[in-house]
Order: structure tokens, then sequence, then C-alpha cells
């Protein structure tokens, strides 16, 4: 057995959408566990953290300004594989190109310039999860 933690955003869009629900239903449908569910406002300098590895790149401060925009449902969960299990749940990054029956691919409507609101966030391998976990919630 693999029990790993992982890190769910559900990005502005998403909040705004009215999607969170959705979101935790599918999380909670899989099996998964909840760990800790927070409403914020994300910072410049936790979104600097948070996405260390696309800092200077061309999308970054539109990513920035969108993780800015609204607040974002933070939730840390658990389960057998959940890092590699919710990246699954997710969907391709391009909400365009993401399948049905994912978050993203039934409800991203993202193309050119919006493709950042693709609803939710998440870690990409146990190292990012651990790191990002940190992040957003440093009492856990
Ligand atoms: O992990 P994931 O969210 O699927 O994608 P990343 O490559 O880590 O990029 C983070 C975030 O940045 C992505 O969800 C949308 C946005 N983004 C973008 O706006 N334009 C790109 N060319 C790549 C990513
Ligand atoms: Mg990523």
């Amino acid at each position: 057995p693999t029990v790993e933690r992982t890190l769910v955003l559900v990005k502005p869009d998403g909040v705004r959408r009215g999607l969170s629900g959705e979101v935790l239903r599918r999380v909670e449908a899989k099996g998964y566990t909840l760990v800790a569910v927070e409403l914020l406002d994300a910072t410049p300098g936790l979104l600097a953290e948070h996405y260390a590895e696309h800092v200077g790149k061309e999308f970054y401060q539109p990513l920035v300004d969108f993780m800015m925009s609204g607040p974002i449902l933070a939730v840390a969960i658990e389960g057998q594989r959940v890092v590699e299990g919710f990246r699954s749940l997710a969907g391709a990054t391009d909400g365009t190109l993401a399948s049905p029956g994912t978050i993203r691919g039934d409800f991203a409507r993202s193309w050119g310039s919006k493709v950042m609101q693709n609803i939710v966030h998440g870690s990409d391998s146990p190292e990012s999860a651990a790191r990002e976990i940190a992040l957003w919630f440093p009492k856990l």
C-alpha cells in the first residue's frame, strides 16, 4: 500500500462557477479522504513559491493575476497513489484537450489566453505535494 497526500486547489474560476462541491464529490467518490480544507485569497508571495518552477515564463504573470482574481479552495487529500490518481481525475492541463470524464475535460472553457482557467490544480509528484501542502497548510 502506498498512502500518499496531495494538494488540490479549486482555482478562482472553479469557485466562481460553483464547482467546488463537484470537485470534492469526485474526490470522495474515488475514495480519497479529506485532510484539510480552507477557502483563502492567495498572495503574490505564496504563488511565487507554489509556482516556483514557472517564475519567469511568459504565462507566469497572467497566471498569478488569474490566481488572485478570487478565492481559492485549498484541499489536502489522502489515499492510495493519490498524487497520480488526482492528476488523472483532473485531466490534461489544456482543457480543450482534456478527456471527457475528467474535471478539466468536462468543465474547462479555457482556450487561448484563458488556458490557465482549468478549474483545478493537483501536485505533480509526492515531493511537490509535500512542499505544496506545507505552503498552503503550514499548521498541518
Ligand atoms: O500541473 P498543471 O496545472 O497541469 O500544469 P503546469 O504545466 O504545472 O502549469 C501550471 C498552470 O499554468 C496550468 O494549470 C495552467 C497555466 N499554464 C498556462 O497558462 N500556459 C501554459 N503554456 C502552461 C501552463
Ligand atoms: Mg503543475
